[in-house]
């Protein structure tokens, strides 16, 4: 580390506006490309770093954190959900950093700081649903679903989209969250079921309700965050919590382990903590549950005190070994049939 970002490293950085010295940033970004934008653009007129940044769905990220291992590129992921950043902190692809931002945080926000041995953190939180066209349900006279069990139901053919769980974090916990509700077993048979009703699995987890919202599917599976998002722009998208109880995400953000920039990268792991950085997100469309106790919540996100939440074990499912196994029975027995 130079002098310079010796005696200014961490919460300092922030305090005096961001560091002085020039340097760049290369960041992967797994939230809404708009999100990703606002808080580039606000970052970079802070200080003297300049961001090279990424947009990749959760699962991509992680695949590609991977694939580089050996010589890291990338200096910092923010956002995505939590399983990932976990997968990558187990496989040890991630680094280990404790922030003074951390006494600021939601419990929840610090407890996957714990889990990972530090190497993750909580950036925001929200809860998984759907979004669905209230104009073709009508126009169908087909009543919304409000229940896991409804999107069973046969009059729905081709009408859901939902990602696929290898490259969409949003996907993964849907699959994540039916074996917590039903068991494996169980949640399997569903979500075979639910095939016939899948007319398209996407590469990205917000696109389904993208989707719905434009009138190209009648339903999208995906955070109520995204679907509160389209409903917000004016689209006819009713969002549902579904009745059985769901799960949700704790969106991480981690410091890839001997990336090119380790100091930048605190920099920017310190700032995007902030009342300040997280304040930004509601005006670019993000209507997650932030993860600093003094930001704002949106007035339009859903809170998750209202939602019949399971209780999701992030250690479990974010380990290489459920996650990796998971993945490769979807592919097998889900995937394979489209
Ligand atoms: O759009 C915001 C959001 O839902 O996107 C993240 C998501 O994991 C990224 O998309 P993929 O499902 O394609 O990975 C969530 O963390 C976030 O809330």
């Amino acid at each position: 580390m130079s002098t310079k970002f010796a005696l200014l490293a961490g919460s300092a950085l922030v305090a005096s506006g961001l560091a002085a010295q020039a340097d760049e940033l290369n960041l992967v970004c797994s939230a809404d490309n708009a999100v990703c934008e606002a808080l580039v653009a606000k970052f970079e007129s802070k200080g003297d770093i300049d961001v090279n940044m990424i947009r990749l769905s959760s699962g991509e990220a992680y695949a590609k954190i991977r694939a580089e291992a050996r010589n890291p590129q990338m200096d910092l992921w923010w956002g995505g959900t939590g399983d990932p950043h976990l997968q990558a902190a187990a496989d040890e692809l991630t680094a280990e950093y404790k922030s003074d931002m951390l006494a600021e945080l939601q419990p929840w926000a610090v407890s996957q700081a714990e889990t990972s041995g530090y190497r993750t953190v909580g950036v925001y939180s929200g809860a998984l649903g759907w979004g669905y066209n209230a104009e073709i349900f009508a126009a169908k006279g087909i009543e919304g679903p409000k229940c896991w069990a409804d999107l069973l139901n046969p009059a729905l053919a081709d009408e859901i989209q939902v990602a696929d769980p290898n490259s969409s974090g949003t996907a993964y916990t849907v699959l994540a969250t039916l074996v917590q509700l039903m068991g494996e077993e169980e949640a399997f048979e569903y979500l075979i079921k639910l095939g016939d009703n899948v007319s398209q699995y996407t590469k990205s987890g917000s696109a389904p309700v993208k989707s719905a919202a434009r009138g190209e599917a009648g339903l999208g599976i995906v955070f109520m965050h995204d679907a509160v998002k389209q409903a917000e722009s004016g689209f006819p998208i009713e969002v549902v919590a579904p009745c059985e109880g769901t799960g949700y995400e704790i969106g991480s953000m981690s410091i890839i382990a001997d990336g090119p920039n380790p100091e930048a990268a605190k920099v920017f792991y310190d700032w995007v903590l902030t009342p300040e950085a997280q304040n930004i997100m509601p005006g670019a469309g993000a209507f997650q549950i932030p993860s600093n106790k003094s930001s704002i919540l949106p007035e339009a996100a859903p809170k998750l005190g209202d939602i019949n939440l399971i209780d999701y074990d992030f250690a479990q499912y974010g380990s290489s070994e459920r996650r990796s196994g998971l993945l490769a029975r979807w592919d097998r027995e889900v995937g394979a049939l489209k």
